[in-house]
């Protein structure tokens, strides 16, 4: 058994991975990059957290990438990884991750795997249900976890009934930059909207958000919002949304959210503020939005292969209940309504219900597909996968996870078009099944092979962070695309310089502007004086080499930051305010060569009002 797993894990030495992985770090903030089948780390693209790792979020070239209405926000919690897709298949063009905290939603570029761009979500509380992308990534959605006053306003918490509204956004994605913008959001009664999918094939122009707490409760949900049977699956005809949009329907709201992006120029992140939303409200959207009843409290939602199934992952109901996309039609048309909230009409579940999927294990929560027939739901108490197939509603096969299994992913697993070898299992829990490291043990993730009947677990590995949902995508997608330099003729950082000749150190007021080279094995300029204290120093080091592999480091001492590290044909900024005379080193942290050691230089600094003159060595 274990001799069988290995084979089919191990990446010889020198041999690459078969897919690559992209996890989400939860708490962390970040994505984190892994090989399948090896589960060996590659890299964590710093998303939403500052990373002195790199400088992201400390260089002034990327510090506007976390500016909020809140102001300078360096954290949030990533939940949701989700590819762009063409024609409901991943394309490897970029990466969409949510920000639960802060509403957020940022994409990355599989490029480079950089953070290219990130929107703050407006009217939303907890951007939970995100973002999930339509077939061609015309939009990405995102539901707010919190119904909250719509606009914000001092109410006191137990009007919740009154005053608490939900809101589930469209953001627009431009199908050549990628950039993002909130094209409309419709407001819905106040519950927890938890999840999303939207449809494809038959069902594409439809999108589908999983809702708690149709009590409307505040207080001691665990209780209060686990009264009702059944809550609902709300879905959503976005393309008569966009009619009524077009019609005039939406109505501008004032809002106050950033929209910050990398120049594709310059390289430098840039922060837009943006004053309005459209909102389109159901009671005047006849056709817009359906409830779906679904027992109990229901996570995921998820939407199979063919686009006609729509699974709901109730984590307290004894069933998994799947709609039929047909046969909601079919409802809608024939008028199978059982009530209306708040002007959206609630379907009668036998009416929309295809099959019921029994004993699913306790606690399912989400649901991936093999693009054979089979389903494959986690179910988090009972700590298993359960295989079960699309139409007789069986469950086929069951396999354990350790422990408490959150999402799992299938590459393409939520795609048209899933690559049907592998199950990962995301863990909450791994307790005993790693060396002990103190009072918290790593979260931990499972590598499954699903091409027979039966399930086989392969291999166990720790993760960052709490990796609540991944995406696999096989490995040739990316690396055909894969940029390895920045090249040093096209950049365009307004500090950028191509050439040792060119590098300079200019006063203006207070501040010193430092234009430097770093190449292998030293900077230019590498010695300066005439620096004093009360004096902003910005460092714009350009890293010019044109080799793969070869980023620069910098550090100042003292430097109350981070460092840098520069990419190739890059230009990277650092400000540091000295605050004693003194002379102090700079050095490159990154072992970029044999004489690394020797990259090295000095900061002369003199008191303030000295008249120390600007003076750097460069070396001629
Ligand atoms: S979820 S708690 Cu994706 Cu199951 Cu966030
Ligand atoms: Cu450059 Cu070490």
């Amino acid at each position: 058994m274990a001799k069988e797993a290995a084979s089919k894990v191990y990446v010889p030495p020198g041999s690459h991975d078969e897919m690559y992985a992209f996890m989400s770090g939860g708490f962390s903030g970040q994505v984190s990059v892994y090989g399948i089948p090896s589960g060996r780390l590659f890299k964590v693209i710093p998303v939403f957290s500052q990373n002195p790792e790199t400088g992201y979020g400390y260089s002034e070239e990327t510090k506007a990438m976390l500016n909020t209405s809140y102001g300078f926000v360096p954290w949030d919690d990533a939940h949701h990884p989700e590819f762009s897709q063409t024609n409901g298949v991943p394309d490897g063009r970029w990466l969409f991750i949510n920000g639960n905290n802060t509403p957020r939603i940022a994409r990355i570029d599989l490029h480079d795997m950089e953070t290219a761009e990130i929107m703050e979500i407006p009217n939303s509380a907890g951007n939970h249900g995100s973002p999930f992308t339509t077939m061609n990534s015309e939009y990405v959605v995102a539901a707010t976890r919190f119904s909250v006053p719509v606009p914000q306003k001092d109410v006191p918490i137990a009007s919740y009934k009154e005053n608490f509204k939900g809101a589930l956004s469209f953001v627009k994605v431009d199908p050549k930059s990628g950039h993002m913008n909130v094209a409309f959001q419709i407001m819905v009664p106040g519950f927890d909207y938890d999840l999303a999918h939207c449809g494809k094939g038959p069902s594409h122009g439809w999108a589908f958000f999983t809702c708690y707490n149709s009590e409307q409760a505040h207080t001691l949900l665990e209780i209060n919002a686990s009264k009702n049977d059944k809550d609902y699956i709300a879905a959503v005809n976005w393309k008569l949304a966009e009619k009524y949009i077009a019609e005039g329907k939406g109505k501008s709201m004032p809002a106050n959210y950033y929209h910050n992006y990398v120049d594709e120029k310059t390289r430098v992140a840039k922060s837009e503020k943006v004053q309005s939303v459209k909102v389109l409200d159901p009671k005047e959207c006849p056709g817009l939005i359906y409830y779906l009843p679904t027992p109990k409290s229901p996570h995921g939602v998820d939407v199979d292969p063919s686009g006609e199934y729509i699974v709901g992952g109730g984590k307290l109901a004894t069933v998994l209940p799947v709609h039929s996309f047909s046969k909601m039609l079919k409802a809608i048309e024939t008028n199978q309504v059982e009530g209306k909230i708040e002007g959206i009409p609630v379907l009668k579940y036998s009416a929309t219900l295809a099959g019921e999927v029994k004993n699913p294990g306790l606690g399912p929560l989400h649901t991936e597909f093999d693009g054979k027939g089979y389903a494959y739901t986690s179910a988090f108490i009972s700590s298993e996968i359960v295989k079960w197939k699309i139409g007789t509603w069986q469950v086929v096969d069951r396999i354990p996870t350790y422990y408490a299994i959150g999402h799992l992913s299938i590459p393409g697993g939520d795609s048209a078009k899933p690559w049907g070898k592998y199950a990962l299992a995301l863990n909450k829990v791994a307790k005993d099944r790693f060396l002990p490291t103190g009072p918290n043990q790593p979260q931990s993730a499972q590598l499954f092979d699903i091409t027979g009947d039966k399930m086989k677990l392969l291999l166990d590995f720790p993760t960052i962070g709490e990796p609540h949902y991944a995406q696999m995508i096989p490995a040739e997608i990316l690396t055909k695309h894969n940029q390895q330099i920045y090249a040093l003729e096209s950049n365009g950082n307004p500090n950028g310089i191509m050439m040792e000749d060119d590098a300079k150190v200019e006063r203006k007021g207070n501040e010193v502007h430092i234009k430097m080279i770093a190449t292998r094995s030293h900077f230019t300029p590498d010695c300066i004086e005439g620096i004093k204290v009360g004096d902003k120093v910005y460092f714009h080091v350009t890293n010019q080499e044109q080799d793969w592999d070869l980023p620069h480091g910098f550090a100042v001492q003292g430097m109350r930051n981070s460092e840098l590290l520069i990419m190739p044909g890059e230009t990277r900024t650092i400000v540091w305010e000295p605050k004693a005379p003194g002379v102090y080193p700079m050095y490159c942290t990154d072992f970029c060569s044999a004489l690394h050691q020797e990259m090295q230089g000095y900061l002369r600094v003199s008191a303030a009002g000295s008249n120390v003159p600007i003076k750097y060595g460069t070396g001629k």
